[in-house]
């Protein structure tokens, strides 16, 4: 079988070296140079885990390589981003999508199956990808099958969870779904589900969704309980002894290009019905605003001079800092306050210290907006070059803080004092 994969991002490149370690020959299509030039050199250019040794096993078995056009295949996948357009509610701008489709046009032959991975709004597979194809003569379901697999896997977590999660196969016919479960069944270990191709894109969209609704409901809740003195950490885990409730962590903001992106596709399709899911995302777009405020009465309380801030990357031990939480904080900070404003994150390339020894020395506070395993064990040499040694935990991940002389969390955030003078 050989794969003609467009995209080679976070989920067409993962995507390609799993098809060519199960003996697929893999054909991965990008418009960057650079891209295409790093993977044919043995170079991956994003950071996840096991990539690495995949690409090296697939060049060596030539298995897989890159390039800057299609060609003739027996498998097309589409998996470019879909960001969110520049319209009232943030809609699917497809663009991508739709290049990519044309850009495969000329390939096409009789028998081959088209599938789509970029998380798209609903009904585009019917009622945008395929008449492209259509218009080529093609009869999708006869000629072409055309299938949306929507992807699921966890950044951090995508060679394990691309063979083990459950994977939903929407065609657009049945005869479409069959190839598509065929094609997956090559190393996806989990069940393969059949179901209308509609039914699968708005499944994607619900499951981020589902997410992002829950966390702003424990992101309301920090703001609730900092108001009425409760600690909403406290609140929370009280809560999920209950056998059926799961209240999700709070954390300074939803990041990453799914969660704070896809809601928006449903939202604008159906403004007047998705009032709930539109109402998250506003509360969870709030909650950089919300750390900045509670960031600035630390502050005041303490007369400090210099911040750091741990973590830039929208989630622990992952260098993606697309729609990260952590870059509004920094530049609200910088734009709003004189503070001297210091960043560290290890997995981001332009953070300002190199260490997080050069990070906290003679510091005032320490700010960690990402769970990076890094952070989770400060050690106590470390806090004690700090002028005033005070943490604030957005992300409840660090053990051991006894060395800190004020630890703050988003569950005891609303008791902000000044710590005894002879620390400042
Ligand atoms: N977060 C919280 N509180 C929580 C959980 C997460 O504040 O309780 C924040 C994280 O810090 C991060 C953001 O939410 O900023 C998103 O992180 P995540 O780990 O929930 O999800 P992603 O964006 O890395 O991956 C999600 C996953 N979807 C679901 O769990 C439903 C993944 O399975 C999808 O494949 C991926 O989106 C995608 O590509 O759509």
């Amino acid at each position: 079988m050989k794969v003609v994969t467009v995209g080679l991002g976070y989920i067409g490149l993962p995507t390609s070296l799993m098809f060519a370690k199960h003996g697929a020959e893999v054909v991965g299509v990008d418009v960057s140079e650079r891209v295409v030039g790093f993977l044919n050199a043995g170079q991956v250019p994003i950071e996840e885990p096991g990539l690495p040794e995949y690409l090296t096993e697939a060049l060596a078995r030539k298995k897989f390589r890159a390039s800057l056009k299609p060609e003739r295949g027996d498998v097309f996948i589409i998996a470019v981003p879909t960001p969110n357009a520049l319209d009232e509610f943030g809609s699917c701008d497809l663009t991508y999508v739709k290049q990519a489709t044309e850009a495969i046009l000329p390939c096409l032959e009789t028998g081959n199956t088209v599938i789509i991975e970029s998380t798209i709004s609903p009904r585009t597979t019917e009622d945008i990808i395929q008449p492209l194809i259509e218009k080529e003569g093609f009869r999708v379901g006869e000629d072409i099958y055309l299938v949306h697999c929507p992807e699921r896997v966890l950044p951090g977590q995508i060679l394990h969870e691309l063979v083990h999660n459950n994977r939903i196969i929407g065609g657009v016919t049945e005869k479409c779904t069959e190839k598509g479960k065929e094609i997956y069944g090559l190393f996806v270990k989990g069940e393969l589900l059949g179901a209308a191709a509609s039914t699968a894109e708005l499944s994607k969209l619900m499951e981020n969704t589902y997410r992002d609704v829950n966390i702003a409901l424990a992101n309301e809740l920090v703001q609730i309980s900092s108001k009425l003195g409760i600690d909403a950490l406290s609140v929370i885990e009280m809560a999920n002894q209950h056998p059926r409730v799961n209240l999700h962590q709070p954390g300074p903001g939803v990041g990453g290009h799914c969660l704070a992106v896809d809601p928006y596709f449903i939202v604008a399709e159906a403004p007047e019905e998705a009032k709930l899911i539109y109402q998250a995302r506003q509360i969870n777009s709030h909650m950089p605003h919300f750390i900045v405020q509670k960031v600035l009465d630390i502050m005041e309380a303490n007369q400090g001079e210099t911040i750091t801030i741990l973590g830039l990357a929208y989630k622990g031990n992952v260098d993606d800092t697309r729609e990260s939480p952590a870059l509004q904080i920094v530049n609200q900070l910088k734009k709003a306050t004189y503070y001297n404003i210091r960043t560290f994150d290890p997995y981001v390339a332009n953070s300002d210290a190199y260490s997080l020894e050069t990070a906290l020395s003679n510091s005032d506070l320490a700010i960690v907006l990402t769970d990076h395993d890094i952070f989770k064990e400060i050690p106590e040499s470390i806090i004690n070059t700090m002028k005033t040694p005070i943490l604030f935990d957005t992300k409840n991940c660090v053990l051991g803080c006894d060395a800190f002389h004020e630890h703050y969390t988003l569950g005891n955030i609303s008791n902000i004092r000044r710590i005894s003078k002879r620390y400042i």
